[in-house]
């Protein structure tokens, strides 16, 4: 039994780690949250009172911090600024949280040795040519190409620097597109499942043509469980479930699984700097330390996600008009 602390455990993945920690482990954890509007309550609703704990406040307050991770067996670190067009229109929350937020618990994990897992995503590598053989793995150069990714990129340096620098018992991964319940409306895969279910139509960037290789959350969950119990620190693992699909044919089978006619959807303006397609080579991870996905397939993984959305309203619909109206206004 540990004690972890989970920061960004209120928004779509943490909260999916937390469910995937109480139901597999008899771990207790404690939840660091600043409830942005990306975070929500209601995402760890239901869980044991005696094991989950809720703290609401920012990864960037030391004197919060600090506390609470003196009393952790291990810190796991999802908090984050998330969504590139967000990065695109005000940048500055993504470097408060991702660089300087990052920064004050690799502090806290050095003063009280403490063992640190970083999360991060595939986006630090830029992108790939659709035709490209190449997979991102483990020793690719970082390129990102947003203020999102940039950011992200800078604090996986600095995790690598506190291990190198402060001997901080850090491993970090960086994983691919994540589909599942509790993600916020912004994001691609709920901003259409909830258009569909509320009558408007699936809103594809550019030509619809980039790719995302899909995980779902519960995989990620059980690979960081994974790193947490064998990872050598210092090391880095790529995790990705080889679910590479381009954005037209994701909206095709939603529509599809809806009921719809395949092509009811609209082209919008596309992305500004649109990376074009993500790839991980998660050989490492599976070989190294034996880690295998259980979703294999996307189009049921999907069709349970559509399901979620379509019975968890109440979870979305209090944001949705607010989203739609932001991109409206840019044209998306
Ligand atoms: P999310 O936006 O859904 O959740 C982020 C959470 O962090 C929210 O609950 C928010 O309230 C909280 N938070 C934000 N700023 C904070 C601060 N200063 N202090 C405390 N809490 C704060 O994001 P997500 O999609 O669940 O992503 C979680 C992590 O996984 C991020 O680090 C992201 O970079 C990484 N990641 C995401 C994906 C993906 O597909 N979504 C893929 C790979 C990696
Ligand atoms: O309405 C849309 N239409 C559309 O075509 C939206 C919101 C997105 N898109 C496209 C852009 C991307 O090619 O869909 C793809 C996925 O978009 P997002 O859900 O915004 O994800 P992405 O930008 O790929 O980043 C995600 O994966 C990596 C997460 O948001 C990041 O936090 C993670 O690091």
């Amino acid at each position: 039994m540990a004690r972890l602390l989970v920061t960004g455990g209120a928004g779509f993945i943490g909260s999916n780690f937390v469910h995937h920690v109480i139901a597999h482990t008899d771990h207790t954890v404690t939840v660091l949250d600043k409830l942005t509007y990306a975070g929500n309550r209601a995402s760890l609703a239901g869980l044991p009172e005696d094991r989950v704990r809720l703290v609401v406040g920012d990864i960037a307050d030391a004197a919060v911090v600090d506390p609470l991770v003196a009393e952790a067996d291990a810190v796991v670190h999802y908090a984050a600024e998330s969504h590139n067009d967000n990065s695109l229109h005000d940048p500055r929350p993504f470097l408060d949280t991702n660089i300087i937020g990052t920064y004050t618990l690799l502090e806290a994990a050095r003063r009280h040795d403490v063992r640190f897992h970083h999360i991060s995503t595939d986006e630090v590598y830029g992108d790939l040519e659709l035709d490209d053989p190449a997979r991102f793995t483990e020793s690719t150069p970082y390129n990102p190409s947003s203020p999102y990714s940039s950011t992200k990129a800078g604090s996986d340096l600095l995790v690598r620097a506190w291990v190198r620098s402060f001997g901080v018992r850090a491993t970090i991964s960086n994983c691919s597109n994540n589909y599942g319940p509790y993600q916020h409306v912004e994001k691609f895969i709920p901003r259409q499942i909830t258009n569909v279910l509320r009558g408007i139509r699936p809103k594809l960037y550019g030509t619809g043509e980039n790719v995302r290789d899909w995980i779902h959350a519960d995989d990620h969950s059980s690979a960081v469980l994974t790193i947490l119990d064998k990872g050598e620190i210092g090391q880095t693992y790529l995790i990705g479930a080889d679910g590479e699909k381009d954005n037209k044919t994701v909206v095709e089978l939603i529509l599809q699984l809806s009921g719809q006619p395949t092509d009811a959807y609209d082209l919008v303006t596309d992305r500004p700097g649109h990376d074009l397609r993500y790839a991980i080579d998660s050989t490492k991870l599976r070989t190294e330390l034996g880690w295998v996905p259980t979703y294999g397939d996307f189009e049921s993984g999907l069709a349970a996600t559509m399901d979620w959305y379509r019975d968890n309203e109440s979870w979305w619909a209090p944001t949705k008009d607010g989203v739609e109206a932001f991109y409206a206004s840019k044209g998306q």
